[in-house]
């Protein structure tokens, strides 16, 4: 379930190789299913969630996660979870929660109060969903987030471990992300290895396309979902295998909103909007906007066609993100594509001197 939505409740998220064929069911169970524990307790124990949020803002969290992770020379990762409940971790943050659910009789008095911007964490209005009360659906929400971010934490180790530079690409439907990747692809192959994951609700078209340009892809395609999450990437890095040193491109769900939400432990995102989608999207979608570190403005060639002002464009994502780094390009005429090429190509060097900084 997406949790700035609520999409994808019946999603069956699957994963094709486009160098093999194969095709797989990511998780056995839908996704909110997969919201649960590792060993299939979630709708229980979210049930059993008690919080009792004080004016002063701690939550008590009562669950603890062992995890025993280990990676061989050959770049698999064992994982061997557990999970205890009735454990006592205290998590201090400024979440004022009013919220009490029982499995049983569904007593629910949840107000969530937020000083964040977060989209996680801003109030809620939805109503009481059968067959759990907000206050379950509450910390369900919650439970998702903390899974999805202990996966993309595992992700980031991952990538930073051999050396690969992840970037997560995200716009609105159509505003160019794969036709500036078939670009960004055939253009740097010789001089960067790559690979590609790709997020689509239906359809291999992208995936297709990608391999035409001889890269490896694969593609998931996450039926009602909205967005990409971090297992949906554990899973495809599992078959991708990319090579050290390398730079993984994924290509998210195009969506304005969820994506934002969603730590797939990437490096950092990269926002693509185009000029026929009006200048004020910044400022409609801060989120997003706020979350990237890199924003492409696509399709300069058509301009002259069409009424948008990219000073005003230009201000309008500056004023929801300060350091946002913004550059016009045009994935059909080549605009701006070097400059590109550049930040890329600079990103990639910064993260080697992390890297060799941090080992
Ligand atoms: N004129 C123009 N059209 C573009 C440009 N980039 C993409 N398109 C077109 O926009 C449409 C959507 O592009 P696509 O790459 O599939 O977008 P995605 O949904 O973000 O992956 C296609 O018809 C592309 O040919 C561009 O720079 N200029
Ligand atoms: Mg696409």
């Amino acid at each position: 379930m997406c949790t700035t939505c609520g999409c994808s409740d019946d999603a069956r998220p699957r994963l094709t190789n486009l160098q093999t064929g194969e095709v797989s069911l990511i998780g056995d169970e839908p996704l909110t299913a997969r919201a649960h524990d590792d060993d299939g307790h979630a709708v229980a124990t979210a049930s059993r969630h008690h919080s009792h949020g004080h004016g002063h803002g701690h939550t008590h969290e009562h669950g603890h996660t062992h995890e025993h992770g280990h990676t061989h020379e050959h770049g698999h990762t064992h994982e061997h979870g557990h999970t205890h409940e009735q454990d006592h971790t205290h998590q201090h943050d400024h979440t004022h929660q009013h919220d009490h659910t029982h499995a049983q009789d569904q007593h629910d008095h949840s107000r969530v109060d937020s000083h964040s911007s977060h989209p996680a964490h801003a109030p809620s209005h939805s109503h009481a969903d059968a067959p759990f009360g907000r206050g379950s659906v509450v910390a369900l929400e919650r439970q998702l987030l903390a899974k999805n971010d202990k996966l993309a934490e595992r992700n980031r180790g991952w990538f930073s471990g051999r050396g690969i530079l992840a970037l997560n690409l995200v716009s609105s439907p159509g505003a160019g992300k794969t036709s500036l990747l078939e670009r960004l692809l055939s253009d740097l192959r010789a001089e960067i290895a790559m690979s590609v994951i790709e997020g689509d609700q239906e359809t291999l078209n992208d995936a297709e396309r990608i391999r035409s340009t001889g890269c490896d892809v694969v593609q998931i395609n996450t039926g009602t979902g909205c967005h990409l999450d971090a297992e949906m990437v554990a899973r495809g890095l599992d078959r991708l295998n990319p090579a050290l040193g390398s730079v993984l491109l994924i290509e998210n769900v195009g969506n304005l909103v969820c994506p934002a939400l969603f730590d797939l432990g990437e490096h950092c995102k990269i926002v693509i909007a185009s000029v026929t989608e009006g200048e004020d999207k910044p400022l409609k979608y801060p989120h997003m906007f706020r979350a990237s570190e890199l924003l492409l403005l696509n399709k300069v060639d058509l301009l002259p066609h069409v009424q948008f002002d990219v000073k005003k464009f230009e201000a309008a994502a500056l004023r929801v993100n300060p350091e946002i780094q913004i550059l016009p390009v045009s994935a059909t005429r080549g605009d701006g594509l070097s400059a590109l090429y550049d930040w890329l190509r600079a990103r990639r060097a910064r993260l080697g001197r992390w890297t060799a900084a941090t080992t």
